[in-house]
């Protein structure tokens, strides 16, 4: 697909002009890597026709000895990414909170880079598996590089860093065989969880559809920790960070993400890259919970505690501003590979807070890209380049880049007059009094590891606890040890007793006869992904599967009525190229249907055309899509004799429109439509499709 975001970038963003001075622009003819022109790069240098090769062949050594290179460590965790470059801007000024220049100044954007990830799984595994998603925003400011390292869930798994080693180990392919890839259904992370209950909420967040996005434009993100603000005045207010996608928070359905994991492995990859590439801008809204430092101990947890929430119905998300993602990188290796993310890495105005996971974070990103990206000059890479001036005394190094002038590499000096020379603005770390004995203890205030959990549970409505409730049937009937199995259902009946109670029959251990504490009864609306439900189908993808005899006009109309709506169609048929449509013009075909499948889709429509939809109804792939898709729980549409087709379909007894109904008829979801105004069937079938999935739905017989 051609990208006309590579030529969209906003003027005046800073970072993009900076990274076109190392653009690769050459059209060139072919040479070393140190100039010399090259006539041919398809055979080596020999002694004769059939003799050995020389050791004189320079271009053949620096050719093989590049390419045995060209690997470097992938991340020890979220290994597999995908990013691109946007802007943020702030709607007001902070100024009453932080100093940080970036967000104060509501006429200003600042260049970003965000990098999502999945955790577990290595560069080459598939997009869809069950996992937390990295959600990593690299904001360029004038004042230098401020990074936001936050996942689409707002806890963690531990509550100290000291035991994400233990952590990784568990949930990574266990080591003696390398099994299973990118998957948390095995025993060495359950038997992790069972002997740890500080992992319980993240436990359930990772079991719940949060796990399995729809898209990177449909998560949350957030910071996790609760971070400091600091104003000029040098006053502290605590912050949770949250980024909220304007397009909702919606999810794949578990059978829906295995089968994409073999049919498009690259899925939410794909869709970040179509999706800027025509210029369809992912935007997520900024937002902030703000906490007086007056209030740190107004909780009945610990601000400090990564694994607790603050509730929204007790400190409200203010929004602060808006990100848009609107340009590709141009090489994977040199952006999105080589980005190097760091939670130290703060502006004026931006502090850290005592959380013990966060200390650790801050020693371990700076760490890790030393291995990563082989030495310590990794900051002068292109990408990660801060637009801001960087002077210093720092020194040489594996690939040192900058040429520093001079004789004075020193801090005082006199014989560089003085330069570098201290800030004017300098960071300042926030002033706080700390005192205590030097000890290895968790404190009593981070010991509640269930009630945050049962509120999550209590959150969510019938069809995610239903969803919930299976992932962990599967995760638990993976693992083949009964006393790790028994281990997790103990600690789910300290959540919730009915919920252990159904994972125990699932996995076929003693379910508990009582509960062990009573379910508090609480919830937090804002938890469920039900709770703020979108109205757009915008970016939204529409499988319209044609056959010979295709009603063409009909297909034109509806795929201009969905484009008006932002939506995209995309026209199947059983071979790829064209068919003839009803009126003998022909339908041009995007897909061929065996290329494809129904949960590549978001909706998936039968047009009409007898002969068409005569020909769909005893086809077994077209039936299976209709199927599938209505299996997903995805909407599902009939046009006029199309509605035949969705009759031969294994669906439960539905609804459907018949000859002579004027209107369109919405059945679970399957709207049909057979003659009278097109337009209300084009808003009735959008009105489904954007309400994502339809849950309420009897999907129990049909066979997808
Ligand atoms: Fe981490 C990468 C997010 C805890 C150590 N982490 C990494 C990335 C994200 C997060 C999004 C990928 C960044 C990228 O795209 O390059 N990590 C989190 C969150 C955490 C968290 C939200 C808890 C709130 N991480 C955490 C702990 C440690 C690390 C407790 C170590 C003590 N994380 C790393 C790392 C990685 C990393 C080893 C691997 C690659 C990298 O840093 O650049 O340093």
């Amino acid at each position: 697909m051609s990208d006309p975001s590579r030529d969209r970038a906003p003027a005046g963003d800073q970072k993009d002009a900076q990274l076109d001075g190392v653009r690769d622009h050459s059209d060139n003819a072919l040479t070393t890597d140190t100039g010399v022109a090259v006539d041919d790069t398809d055979n080596s240098l020999s002694a004769g026709e059939r003799g050995p090769t020389l050791m004189e062949d320079f271009h053949f050594r620096e050719k093989i000895t590049h390419f045995d290179h060209e690997r470097i460590p992938e991340r020890v965790v979220h290994a597999r990414g995908a990013g691109a470059y946007g802007h943020f801007q702030v709607y007001e000024s902070m100024a009453r909170h932080t100093r940080a220049d970036f967000l104060t100044d509501p006429g200003l954007r600042t260049p970003v880079f965000v990098r999502f990830s999945t955790v577990a799984g290595s560069r080459g595994s598939a997009d869809t598996v069950r996992d937390v998603r990295g959600f990593a925003t690299k904001f360029y400011t004038r004042e230098g590089n401020y990074d936001l390292v936050g996942n689409n869930m707002p806890v963690f798994f531990i509550q100290d860093g000291i035991k994400f080693p233990d952590f990784v180990h568990a949930v990574k392919p266990e080591p003696h065989n390398e099994i299973p890839q990118a998957q948390s259904a095995h025993d060495t992370l359950w038997d992790f969880v069972g002997l740890q209950p500080e992992t319980l909420h993240m436990m359930m967040w990772l079991m719940s559809d949060r796990a399995l996005p729809r898209s990177y434009r449909m998560m949350q993100g957030f910071g996790v920790h609760t971070f400091r603000l600091v104003n000029e005045r040098g006053e502290g207010t605590f912050v949770k960070f949250h980024w909220k996608p304007l397009l909702g928070t919606h999810s794949l359905v578990w059978d829906e993400t295995q089968k994409i994991g073999g049919k498009d492995p690259d899925f939410n990859r794909r869709d970040l890259w179509e999706a800027i590439a025509s210029g369809q801008y992912p935007e997520y809204e900024l937002g902030m919970q703000l906490v007086p430092e007056s209030r740190e101990h107004a909780f009945d947890f610990d601000l400090l505690d990564p694994t607790k929430i603050i509730p929204e119905e007790l400190v409200p998300v203010t929004p602060v501003g808006k990100m848009v993602l609107n340009r590709n990188p141009d090489n994977f290796f040199a952006e999105t590979e080589q980005i190097a993310f760091h939670t130290a890495n703060v502006v004026p105005g931006i502090d850290f807070t005592n959380d013990p996971l966060l200390q650790a974070r801050n020693f371990s990103y700076l760490d890790t890209q030393l291995i990563r990206l082989g030495g310590p000059n990794f900051q002068q890479l292109p990408v990660n380049r801060p637009v801001a001036e960087v002077s210093n005394n720092q020194r040489d190094g594996f690939s040192q880049h900058t040429l520093h002038r001079g004789r004075t590499s020193y801090y005082p000096n006199s014989l560089g007059g003085g330069c570098p020379y201290l800030g004017e603005a300098p960071y300042t770390h926030y002033q706080e009094r700390v005192d205590g004995d030097k000890i290895r203890k968790r404190s009593e205030s981070f010991a509640d590891h269930y009630s945050q959990a049962t509120l999550f549970l209590n959150s969510l409505a019938g069809w995610e606890r239903d969803h919930l409730t299976s992932a962990f049937r599967f995760e638990l009937g993976k693992c083949e040890t009964t006393a790790v199995r028994e281990r997790v259902v103990a600690h789910l009946n300290r959540i919730d007793h009915t919920l252990a109670r159904a994972v125990a029959v699932g996995v076929g251990v003693d379910p508990p006869e009582a509960e062990a504490v009573a379910n508090h009864g609480r919830s937090s609306p804002a938890l469920s992904q039900a709770d703020a439900p979108t109205d757009t189908v915008y970016s939204r993808r529409i499988a319209v599967l044609a056959e010979e005899g295709a009603d063409a006009a009909a297909v034109t109309r509806f795929r201009e009525a969905m484009a008006e709506r932002g939506a995209a169609v995309e026209v199947l048929a059983p071979d790829d190229g064209s068919v003839a449509g009803a009126d003998g013009a022909l339908l041009a075909v995007d897909r061929a249907m065996h290329t494809m499948s129904s949960v590549l889709y978001d909706a998936v429509v039968v047009v009409g055309g007898a002969r068409c939809a005569a020909a769909l109804a005893e086809d077994g792939l077209a039936l299976h899509y209709v199927a599938e898709a209505f299996k997903h729980a995805k909407p599902v549409a009939g046009l006029h004799e199309g509605v035949g087709v969705l009759e031969a379909a294994p669906l439960p007894r539905l609804r459907l429109a018949a000859d002579g109904d004027a209107a369109a008829v919405v059945d679970q979801g399957v709207v049909t439509h057979r003659g009278g105004d097109p337009e209300e069937f084009y808003s009735a079938f959008a009105a489904v499709l954007a309400g994502h999935r339809v849950w309420d739905r009897d999907t129990a017989r049909v066979p997808a």
